[in-house]
């Protein structure tokens, strides 16, 4: 199946910053660096005119620019402001991959669907971001992490660039190799060494003679030659489903009872999907029987949610269209498919006072199960 990966890259990080704090700064060259290596970390887009850049020893860009304004580092303050960026992030997308202080990979190719346009979206992206940090960012959407990456920094600052599967040999083609990730000094020489400067130029290259010149990352060099990447966006440790489960005291085949803990199981899942600021898609009911047979059945809903109600309304549904051939002794409730999106939210405003005065009371049961433990207070079945 073809991936939709998105990469958003801030721009001028922490120079952007700067000016942010200190708004006399903006329009100026701003260069930020220094400390024990001496060198520059990020210069403000003002600053690059002058050819200044990143890892370039401070008294080179002195003299590149005299009248640029030179600030050390305040890691403490743009690691604030790269949490608040990520943090967001993981509510778009529940597959991010932060790269660095500044950049994510989002994998939203299961959530593309209910997501919408992946333009449209990254716009969003973009949108939220300036208007809640003042700060702009670069995106690139592509089918895989590679592209993702090389689109986001086709068009800096304030970029968006979607890379198409069709469109991808016009971009590689004049693409310098320097660019290719992995490929460093080294890597450069040898390949200047063959003629080679633009990633076309590479791709011209048999990968035998790749594989020799580098092993096992000439067969990658000749992937990348062509767009082809198949590493996968690794999200941060993030639960892929929550669920709750329960051996019976006793085998039991009564509905009732069997409601009774679904509709406990639900609470328990509920609450920490809400805790999580998550909501799920696929609710799975689980039964092993006296006789140890185990099932489960699932359903996928239309919404993503993280209502008590719609989970155990769900499984108990599931639960009735069960046909039970034993006793129950192990019942369990599970939620997965997890997404949350700045669509959802206006799905959420959206819905019915009824699903709201249901949030309402989750929120306050949930506070209340905080404050004096799971015992004191259950609804209605
Ligand atoms: P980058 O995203 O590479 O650079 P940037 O955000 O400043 O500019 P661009 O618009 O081109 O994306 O790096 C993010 C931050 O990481 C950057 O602001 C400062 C820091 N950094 C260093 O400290 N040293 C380095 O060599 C690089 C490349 C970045
Ligand atoms: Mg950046």
């Amino acid at each position: 199946m073809e991936q939709t990966i998105l990469h958003i890259d801030m721009d001028a990080f922490y120079a952007a910053i700067e000016q942010l704090d200190n708004p006399s700064l903006k329009g100026k060259p701003v260069i930020v660096g220094g400390g024990m290596r001496g060198v520059v970390s990020t210069a403000s887009y003002e600053a690059r005119v002058f050819g200044i850049h990143s890892a370039m020893p401070i008294f080179e860009a002195r003299r590149l620019c005299r009248h640029g304004v030179f600030l050390p580092v305040r890691m403490k303050r743009y690691r604030a402001v790269s949490k608040q960026i990520m943090a967001f992030l993981t509510t778009v997308s529940p597959v991010v991959e932060v790269l660095s202080i500044d950049e994510a990979y989002l994998d939203i190719t299961g959530t593309a669907r209910l997501l919408g346009d992946p333009i449209a979206l990254a716009r969003k992206i973009k949108g939220w971001i300036l208007q809640e940090t003042r700060l702009t960012c670069s995106i690139g959407i592509a089918p895989n992490k590679f592209l993702a990456k090389i689109a986001s920094d086709w068009k800096k600052p304030d970029g968006l660039t979607i890379i198409r599967e069709d469109e991808v040999d016009g971009f590689l083609r004049e693409l310098p190799v320097a660019k290719l990730p992995g490929v460093g000094k080294r890597a450069l020489k040898i390949l200047e060494g063959l003629g080679i400067t633009r990633t076309g130029q590479l791709r011209q290259l048999p990968e035998g003679i790749l594989v020799k010149k580098f092993g096992k990352f000439g067969r990658r060099l000749a992937d990348l030659s062509r767009g082809i990447d198949h590493s996968p966006v690794i999200s941060e440790s993030q639960p892929k489903s929550i669920s709750s489960e329960n051996t019976m005291d006793e085998d039991t085949d009564d509905p009732a009872i069997l409601r009774r803990y679904i509709l406990a199981q639900a609470e328990n899942v509920g609450r920490r999907l809400r805790k999580h600021s998550l909501r799920g898609r696929t609710i799975t009911l689980k039964l092993k029987y006296s006789n140890f047979r185990l099932i489960t059945r699932s359903r996928t809903i239309e919404a993503p949610t993280n209502s008590t109600r719609v989970i155990a309304d769900t499984a108990a549904d599931l639960l009735e269209n069960e046909i039970r051939v034993s006793k129950v002794r192990l019942i369990g409730v599970g939620i997965s498919h997890f997404e949350k999106s700045i669509e959802q939210l206006t799905l959420f405003e959206r819905s019915t006072r009824q699903d709201q005065r249901q949030t309402r009371l989750d929120s306050v049961l949930d506070k209340v199960t905080k404050r004096f433990g799971e015992d004191v207070l259950k609804r209605g079945g």
